[in-house]
Formats: C-alpha cells, structure tokens, sequence
C-alpha cells in the first residue's frame, strides 16, 4: 500500500478515538433562590431534563429544602448545553433561576 494511503488511515484513526475514550459524566445542579417560582423549575425539570411530573417536583421540592439537587447527569457537551438552555429559559421568563455543572 503507498505510504500516503497508511497516513490517511492513521490520521482517521486519531481524530476519533479521544471521542471514545472521555467517560467523563458531568452533573447538572440547580440552585436554589427565593424568587423563581415552584411551577417554572418543575416546568423546566420536565421539559429539558425530560423528568415526569412526579420526579420533576420531587428533584424541585428537594432543591428547595436542601439548597441544591441534581437534574441530570450527561456527557461534558450535553451538560453545558442544558445550563445555557435553563439560564436563557431563566432570564426570558425573569427568573434567576442557576445551574451549574460539577464532575460526577
Ligand atoms: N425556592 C423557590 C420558591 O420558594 C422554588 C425554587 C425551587 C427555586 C428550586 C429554585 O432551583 C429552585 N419559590
């Protein structure tokens, strides 16, 4: 096989094992705040972290007895996008509603 065939093969190769290789799971915490109303972040708890209506309360209600709770756990990307996904969801709606990623 001509070398330049092998070097394409091998460049392939490099750029998609790191992808495979990160199992880093990443924590989606909300916080909780005194303005933000219970309905929003259940409605935000169902809609964006696909919780049911029972668990959405459940995760709110324990955010707002305990300070903070996990809504989700997700790969780095998927992670950062659900937090700009709430804060923007958050300041539409006139809420400062936070959330915020932690390794899990
Ligand atoms: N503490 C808020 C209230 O009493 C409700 C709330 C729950 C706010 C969870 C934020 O992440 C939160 N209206």
């Amino acid at each position: 096989m001509p070398s330049d065939q092998r070097q394409t093969g091998d460049a392939v190769k490099e750029r998609v094992q790191p992808k495979k290789q990160d199992p880093t799971l990443y924590k989606v915490i909300l916080l909780n705040d005194d303005y933000t109303t219970m309905e929003f972040v259940v409605h935000v708890l169902e809609s964006v972290f696909q919780k049911s209506p029972a668990e959405a309360y459940r995760v709110m209600m324990a955010v707002h007895l305990n300070g903070t709770g996990i809504a989700g756990v997700y790969p780095w990307e998927v992670a950062e996008t659900k937090v700009d996904v709430v804060t923007s969801m958050a300041r539409d709606a006139g809420f400062p509603l936070k959330a915020v990623t932690e390794e899990a």
